[in-house]
């Protein structure tokens, strides 16, 4: 049983995909996730196609959604890889290909840094394939480590070329 918390929280998480059916698997993953008690999908962005950073792959479908939670952020990075296994993700080369990757980019005002949960996610701040889709979602949430907005961080980010929003998204 997945730990609960008292106070809903907000936490926003990035999902990308560069292997088989991308957007069907996007499609799938956001719908197993509304279904996970104490979770419910609040918003979500646009798909974008990006250029895989790290080694030579396919390039990546990604997008953000924020979630309202009644868990705690390791029961929260619990659930996200209980959906990741659903879909097939086996770990393999770090930063390679992968049918769904679903990744803990902000949880309220939460900084922490452990051996089991790294939060704000360490590298979102240089990564356009995340800061564009959040800003479409959550363009005011203030990153507790720097005081910036994502708005800021994504209107800074050097490789926002490297991203561009998918036409077959509604
Ligand atoms: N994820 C990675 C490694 N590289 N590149 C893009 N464009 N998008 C991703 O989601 C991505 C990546 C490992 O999680
Ligand atoms: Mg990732
Ligand atoms: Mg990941």
């Amino acid at each position: 049983m997945a730990a609960s918390q008292a106070k809903p929280q907000q936490a926003a998480i990035a999902l990308g995909s560069n292997l088989g059916d991308s957007l069907a698997t996007l499609e799938g993953a956001l719908a197993a996730l509304e279904e996970v008690p104490g979770m419910k999908v609040m918003a979500r962005s646009r798909w974008y196609r990006s250029a895989p950073v790290g080694p030579a792959q396919p390039d990546y479908v990604n997008g953000c959604a924020l979630l309202e939670v009644a868990l705690s952020p390791e029961a929260l990075l619990e659930q996200l890889h209980v959906a990741e296994h659903r879909y097939g993700r086996v770990r393999q080369e770090r930063w390679g290909a992968r049918t769904l990757d679903l990744d803990l980019i902000l949880y309220g005002t939460l900084q922490q840094e452990s051996e089991t949960l790294l939060v704000p996610h360490p590298r979102f701040r240089e990564r356009a394939f995340v800061l564009l889709p959040l800003a479409e979602i959550a363009p005011h949430w203030v990153d507790p480590l720097t005081g910036l907005t994502v708005a800021d961080l994504a209107g800074a980010v050097a490789d926002r070329h490297t991203v561009q929003l998918l036409e077959s998204t509604p």
